[in-house]
């Protein structure tokens, strides 16, 4: 998979990049990412990729021009992109099925906006999609495309050991996590729940699923009307929705 994102902010990018999981997915070939510099798209002197709002107001503006020769670039490079992915606030709710879907492609371009945005016609005719990854505001799109990259290249093959297996994971199932723990049994007066020391393989499994039952219906419980619940799980919800709503209101 070829990631191509542009910014003004490149060590911005680059930096988280090169660490952890993902670092080491880019080391070993897995994914090849480049972050590209938007002044190096410009074509004045003094580089400059921002202008102000026609009908005023207060702010900058990202230039068409820079960004569209940028992805220009690109594609003579590396070949048509099977997505330039605008990241916005305006854009669609970023989401695991996005991940997944994006996850599939072999090209992608994510273009960075800053100051009050972009030019509306990169939205129009350079991005084929807009994507945002939550209702709060960034100063740009910089952590957007990073946030992004990140849950795209765990879901590529070989990127996350088999270790820590990708199938059955939290979001996959619509499920919310179980809790976990390790040694010590005891800290600080506080234990672990003694079933997971049982050995008791079938009572952890049911135990687990039970408590991300619990979990989901306790902080997300509108993640349980598109979750994919087997008969354990189902039969957790229906004793958690008595004992836990007579709780509330006792
Ligand atoms: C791109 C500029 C800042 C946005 C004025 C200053 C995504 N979930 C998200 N929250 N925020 C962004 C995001 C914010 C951005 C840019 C993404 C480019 N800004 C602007 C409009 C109002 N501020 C985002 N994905």
């Amino acid at each position: 998979m070829q990631i191509d994102i542009v910014t003004i902010f490149p060590r911005m990018v680059e930096a988280p990049l090169a660490e952890s999981l993902l670092g080491r997915a880019i080391e070993r070939g897995l994914l090849n990412v480049r972050v590209r510099d938007l002044r190096d798209y410009t074509s004045d002197r003094h580089r400059v990729v921002d202008d102000v709002p026609y009908g005023g107001g207060p702010g900058m503006v990202l230039k068409p021009e820079p960004l569209f020769r940028a992805v220009e670039a690109i594609a003579a490079e590396r070949g048509q992109p099977d997505a330039v992915v605008l990241t916005s606030p305006q854009g669609r709710p970023f989401t695991h099925a996005e991940a997944e879907r994006l996850s599939r492609l072999e090209r992608l371009v994510l273009l960075c906006g800053r100051y009050e945005g972009v030019d509306e016609r990169v939205r129009d005719h350079l991005a084929t999609e807009e994507l945002s990854i939550g209702d709060y505001v960034l100063t740009g799109g910089e952590l957007a495309a990073l946030v992004i990259v990140d849950a795209v290249a765990r879901l590529r093959p070989g990127v996350v050991g088999d270790g820590q297996s990708v199938v059955g994971e939290s979001f996959v199932r619509g499920l919310l996590d179980f809790p976990h723990y390790t040694r010590p049994a005891e800290f600080r007066s506080h234990a672990v729940p003694p079933v997971l020391l049982s050995g008791h393989h079938q009572d952890i499994a049911r135990w687990r699923k039970r408590e991300a039952v619990r979990r989901t219906l306790a902080r997300r419980p509108e993640l349980l009307s598109r979750a994919t619940l087997d008969e354990d799980e189902r039969a957790a919800l229906r004793e958690l929705m008595d004992t836990e709503t007579k709780g509330a209101i006792r």
